[in-house]
């Protein structure tokens, strides 16, 4: 006859932790036959040893809490005993996972880089990457240029210049003007890029492919675009305006929700307009002017524009993925009182909806409404209300070199009171704090090729690292 004591195991331990210690069971059969174990199938972290042998036996128990947020989580070890009798015994094991207490995130410092002056640049609002080894960083420029910024000096010409076009190519000003640049994959030899401008006389955005030139790596031709996609912008504000491309190689692209106050059109809620949407296209099959990748989350849903990835953005001005891994973060510009941020996790094909304008933040939209339905809507992992800044500017999760405890951490700020923030996934939760209180006008953050954050500052053209105090 089989028996199998303890009745029941319990484990607790802390997300982050070592693996709480091994707890034993004594088997033991009358019949001496051979026993075997297996653990339910919807618990990876349990495991017990030996795998089999012929009782009396002890079997040690052991779980992985590691990957595991806090929670309880339910598995089975179920003995058995071949030709026994009570056999097979389940013995139901518990794990407590609990939070590990928050890291505290780690003051920095924006510090103008040695070697380039202040006010270099002129309202400079995207800073990025080729990603083609050559370490340039480049600086777009609202009225039209982007500037290169080449082993610690800046070029005199730029990398490119729409904003001298006659007749004009773009409008700029307010929150128009040319607002991003994104190099493809395999940039150093396709020597093409695209950009995201509001395009003359319009406004409508607009979202072109450049080519570099024959003979000069560090110029573009302004002669030789090819229009992308253009949408059209009922109001001057609100036009997003980040191109970037993901871990999956797709082109995303920030819509707001066209502008005026308080979307007047429903154009967040909406899914036969592109605007107040994140898209997601594909620039690089071949196929023009692009293509919809296969697995958009919403073809298959009646009324939905198929380049939709997510809806329900007011003004997504930056995003980006985290080069470590492929996260998606949003820095979605409130309209009166709330500032946020929003998340999702590389791998997770579903279509979100991030509530604008049934929402601002967490907190029902227009503000006085009590209850409001959110049933489908993806809220935000941070907000921060207008006591300490008016508009958020997305930034980067940090894997830089030159603070190391700031890994994983992701960036962002306010435009108007220049505080920076840091959260940092814990478990369920989001840890964050305040890292620096600043001066600076922020429009954007930026990366390097080596996974240096910058920050600008667009009322005086300063271009700082992001450095410890
Ligand atoms: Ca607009
Ligand atoms: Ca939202």
């Amino acid at each position: 006859m089989l028996s199998v004591t303890p009745g029941s195991l319990a484990f607790t331990g802390q997300a982050g932790d070592a693996n709480p210690a091994s707890q034993t069971m004594s088997v033991t059969d009358a019949g001496g036959g051979t026993f075997s174990w297996t653990a339910s199938g919807n618990a990876p972290w349990l495991s017990a040893t030996p795998a089999s042998g012929v009782a009396p036996s002890t079997v040690s128990v052991s779980v992985d809490i590691s990957g595991l947020g806090a929670g309880a989580y339910n598995g089975t070890v179920t003995i058995t005993s071949t030709g026994a009798t009570g056999s097979p015994m389940s013995t139901p094991v518990t794990l407590t996972v609990t939070a590990s207490p928050p890291t505290p995130l780690p003051p920095i410092s924006p510090r103008l880089i040695p070697g380039i002056l202040p006010g270099t640049f002129t309202q400079p609002v995207h800073v990025t990457h080729a990603g083609d080894g050559s370490g340039r960083i480049f600086v777009v420029e609202q009225a039209g240029r982007i500037r290169i910024l080449d082993n610690g000096a800046v070029l005199p010409a730029p990398f490119l210049d729409l904003a001298s076009l006659i007749p004009p190519r773009l409008v700029a000003g307010g929150e128009q003007g040319l607002l991003s640049v994104a190099f493809p994959p395999g940039f150093a030899v396709k020597r093409y890029f695209y950009v995201n401008y509001t395009g003359a006389p319009d406004g409508a955005t607009v979202v072109a492919r450049y080519r570099v030139s024959a003979g000069d790596a560090d110029a573009a031709d302004p002669a030789s675009e090819e229009v992308i996609l253009t949408i059209p912008q009922p109001f001057a504000n609100h036009n997003g305006g980040q191109l970037a491309f993901g871990p999956d190689n797709n082109l995303y692209i920030g819509m707001g929700d066209g502008g005026s106050g308080g979307d007047p059109l429903n154009n967040g809620q909406s899914p036969g307009t592109l605007l107040g949407k994140l898209l997601r296209i594909d620039v690089e099959s071949g196929v023009q002017s692009y293509r919809v990748p296969p697995d958009n989350p919403f073809l298959l849903s009646a009324g939905y524009l198929p380049e939709i990835w997510a809806l329900g953005l007011r003004n997504p001005w930056r995003f980006s993925f985290d080069r470590g891994t492929g996260d998606l973060y949003i820095g979605d510009v409130g309209q009166n009182n709330f500032e946020e941020i929003d998340f999702q996790a590389a791998g997770d094909l579903v279509g979100r909806n991030y509530g604008w304008n049934l929402m601002e933040g967490d907190s029902c939209y227009p503000p006085g409404t009590v209850v409001c339905d959110r049933n489908g809507l993806a809220l935000p992992v941070f907000v921060y209300s207008h006591a300490l800044g008016c508009s958020v500017t997305g930034g980067h999760v940090y894997r830089g070199s030159a603070i190391p405890s700031l890994q994983g951490v992701y960036l962002f700020g306010d435009l108007c009171s220049g505080r920076i923030w840091g959260i940092r996934k814990n478990g369920v939760a989001w840890d964050n704090a305040v890292l620096a209180t600043t001066t600076l006008t922020i429009t954007t953050f930026g990366e390097d090729e080596a996974g240096n954050v910058y920050v600008v500052n667009y009322a005086n053209g300063d271009l700082l690292q992001i450095l410890s105090p």
